[in-house]
């Protein structure tokens, strides 16, 4: 999963903005809103810094892989 996160992280910072978040998605074939998007990406900033590392994205898959009906 680094891998996909390193391909997404497209000018290289080590995070995922609002917009790589978005590409990303785009590229696994999930079309979110992007209010929608802000949303997850509120949820899944464990440390509200505003962007995504990797250790929040990792969670943020295992979760949403683990709690799809809530
Ligand atoms: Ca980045
Ligand atoms: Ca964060």
């Amino acid at each position: 999963m680094r891998g996909v996160f390193k391909r997404f992280d497209t000018n290289g910072d080590g995070y995922f903005n609002e917009i790589e978040f978005g590409c990303a998605f785009t590229v696994m074939g999930v079309d979110f809103n992007k209010e929608n998007l802000r949303k997850l990406i509120r949820v899944s900033d464990k440390n509200n810094d505003g962007r995504i590392d990797y250790n929040e994205f990792e969670a943020m898959l295992n979760s949403a892989g683990k709690d799809e009906e809530s």
